[in-house]
């Protein structure tokens, strides 16, 4: 195929690839929360400009000479009734940068801005910046919170992987023109899935945190920390309280992390969050809810058990198996809730609920009976509760009685 042709073909399949349209996935349901079958953003729907050089005189092969791997961990935020996502773009290099994608309706159609973020750094540089939240604080900033990642330089020369993650912040207007504020100050050794909480409290900046003794292991850290700071500039917290802890045998054992600025309701503060276990095949990364109070975000009203979304047929597969990660949800004015997350660190997804159905589940669905004994037990009351409801509306279920007779 000639040059030209080549060009036109590539122009043509990302034109196509950014405006497929994307339908609810109609062999998934549990009430809660749609999935949809395609992603809404990935590898390949970063612009053909962005990866290849166009000019023939430079590149006469049409090789492309800066190739992004994956499209992923993104914040959102609705600005001017359009939905954007604040997504983490992943190069072959494997050096992560932020980029904006915008949609008209936040399930598809989404496309990039022309240029990723140009994030100005401190001055202690950074070797890779991801996972931004984008929070809309009430002192009128829209803020980015992110993680900064630096070599370690107490690390032996012979390790060249041991890293320093910190909570990297910056503010903004129009997610165009960034200023770059100190990374946040904390007791804790590293951090990572900082939070900024959208309104002060008790007249401070109130942040959610994850205290980590380790780049990968959180050690003594590891839970879903709290902490107060006088200013953002610098943001300095002297404590941190662990609001949402690790715990054995649940989905969140080895550690856990805030994802996007929690939703506030009537009834309290509403959280999607991460928690991580350890398993023959690695970490597996899932997202579980949970709520707050409206008066006291620190303290967790409700939680229910286990999950609220796990890898999914090819959301199983990626760069990182068996990880489901969120940073980023928008919620309509209609209390229509757009929850985006990423798969394996590959590719980023939307799942779309409300505010009523979420508060119904982080308020009935059952806590953790933390023993199988207690599952069981628990389990038992419901299908007992079903049978004789069964029974008086002569429903046939698939109960033992309606199929042994046949
Ligand atoms: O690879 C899975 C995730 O690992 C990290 O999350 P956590 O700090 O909770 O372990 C992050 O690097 C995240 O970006 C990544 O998706």
């Amino acid at each position: 195929m000639r040059r030209e042709e080549r060009l036109q073909q590539l122009l043509a399949r990302h034109e196509e690839l950014v405006t497929r349209p994307n339908e609810a996935d109609p062999d998934w349901y549990n009430g809660v929360f749609t999935r949809y079958r395609h992603p809404v953003l990935t590898a390949a729907h970063a612009p053909v400009y962005w990866r290849y050089d166009l000019d023939p005189e430079s590149n006469p092969r049409l090789i492309e000479r800066d190739g992004v791997n994956a499209v992923m961990n993104a914040g959102a935020m609705q600005l001017d009734g359009r939905y954007l996502v604040m997504a983490r773009v992943e190069g072959v290099d494997r050096k992560s940068f932020f980029a904006v994608a915008e949609s008209p309706n936040g399930l598809d159609n989404f496309r990039f801005w022309d240029e990723p973020v140009v994030m100005p750094e401190t001055e202690d540089p950074d070797t890779n910046v991801y996972d931004m939240r984008l929070v809309q604080h009430e002192d009128g900033w829209i803020y980015g919170i992110f993680c900064t990642e630096r070599k370690d330089p107490a690390a032996p020369a012979t390790d060249t992987s041991a890293a320093v993650a910190q909570g990297g912040i910056a503010r903004t207007k129009d997610l165009r023109s960034w200023e770059r504020l100190p990374d946040l100050v904390s007791p804790s050794p590293q951090q990572r899935n900082v939070v900024l909480h959208p309104e002060f409290v008790d007249g401070k900046y109130a942040f959610y945190t994850r205290p980590q003794d380790g780049f990968i292991s959180t050690g003594s850290g590891g839970g879903i920390g709290w902490a107060l700071s006088e200013r953002i500039d610098p943001a300095v917290v002297d404590a941190e309280r662990i609001i949402d802890e690790r715990v054995y045998h649940t989905i969140k054992e080895v550690k856990n992390g805030a994802g996007a600025a929690p939703i506030k309701t009537d009834e309290g503060w509403l959280h999607i969050a991460h928690g991580v276990r350890g398993c023959a095949s690695g970490l597996r990364y899932v997202l579980y809810a949970f709520l707050c109070d409206l008066e006291d975000p620190a303290r967790v009203i409700a939680a229910p058990a286990g999950y609220l979304l796990a890898p999914y047929k090819e959301e199983q597969i990626g760069d990182v198996f068996n990880v489901l990660f969120s940073n980023g949800l928008i919620v309509d004015d209609d209390g229509r809730v757009f929850l985006y997350y990423a798969s394996c660190d590959t590719r980023l997804h939307v799942a779309t609920s409300d505010v009523a159905t979420l508060l119904d589940y982080v308020r009935n669905n059952p806590a953790d009976g933390l023993r199988s004994a207690e599952c069981v037990r628990r389990r038992t009351e419901l299908i007992r509760k079903n049978l004789a409801y069964c029974g008086e509306q002569g429903l046939r279920c698939g109960r033992e009685s309606d199929w042994r007779a046949e």
